[in-house]
């Protein structure tokens, strides 16, 4: 709206007297306004841009663009560049033309930097004409968790009493579900023969396990070495009653 024109009247509260209040007549007294344009300058829309993006999104793709609109003309701000604001992570590059938005790195749903899902950054837009106006944009990136972690073994060396019924074996998978728990455990058959007396119970305990311990190393508290692998050894070890030293026949 570049001008508006009013018109209006005057008169006395009072009542005009007799003589004259017959001849009064309101003479309408135009007023015509002109807007003098202030530049608004440009604003994000919305003041904050969501996108989702999953893990798998390559680096340099473009995962959105979020440009400024120019209030003037409620259409896309010219003279304008963009620059990238807080990006905690730096996963981001900003066009600075076009506002568009890619991937400097891989987006990572583990990361510290993603919360509850999310990674968040900001978007500023420069005006490149006189008086500079800085404008700044919240882009809110909704990360979809894909199923790039290998579960673990939590305990994969255990050393055990080759009279333990069972043992326990867990494991652990940093992405969400369904990408982590519930596991499938299977036994590998090395060397031959192992797999079949290898019972899993249940998802993670394996029990009636014919286990002998170790021999040497990796003997934890509450556990002695072996000194040597030879049956006769071991049968003495694996017999209940005293520590070997004051097992007859033990050296
Ligand atoms: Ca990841
Ligand atoms: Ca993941
Ligand atoms: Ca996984």
């Amino acid at each position: 709206m570049q001008s508006v024109n009013l018109g209006i009247v005057v008169t006395n509260k009072a009542e005009f007297h007799k003589s004259i209040k017959s001849s009064y007549k309101a003479q309408t007294i135009p007023i015509k306004i002109h807007v003098i344009d202030v530049r608004e300058g440009p604003v994000f829309p919305g003041g904050t841009k969501i996108i989702e993006a999953s893990e798998s999104v390559r680096v340099s793709q473009v995962i959105g663009q979020y440009q400024a609109i120019d209030e003037d003309t409620g259409k896309a701000a010219v003279h304008i560049k963009y620059i990238k604001g807080r990006d905690p992570a730096n996963w981001i590059t900003i066009n600075s033309n076009t506002a568009e938005i890619q991937l400097a790195k891989n987006l990572d749903y583990e990361s510290a930097y993603v919360v509850n899902g999310t990674y968040t950054f900001t978007i500023l837009g420069v005006t490149t004409d006189l008086p500079t106006k800085t404008v700044t944009g919240t882009v809110v990136i909704q990360v979809q968790d894909e199923n790039d972690n290998c579960p673990i073994i939590e305990n994969p060396v255990q050393t055990v009493c080759s009279d333990a019924k069972f043992v326990d074996v867990t494991a652990k998978d940093i992405d969400s579900y369904p990408y982590s728990a519930p596991y499938s455990f299977s036994v590998i058959d090395e060397p031959e023969g192992t797999a079949e007396k290898w019972i899993i119970a249940s998802k993670n305990v394996i029990p009636l396990l014919l286990l002998l311990c170790p021999c040497g190393s990796g003997a934890k508290k509450g556990f002695a070495a072996i000194p040597d692998c030879s049956e006769e050894t071991l049968r003495k070890w694996n017999s209940e009653g005293a520590v070997p030293e004051e097992k007859a026949g033990f050296p």
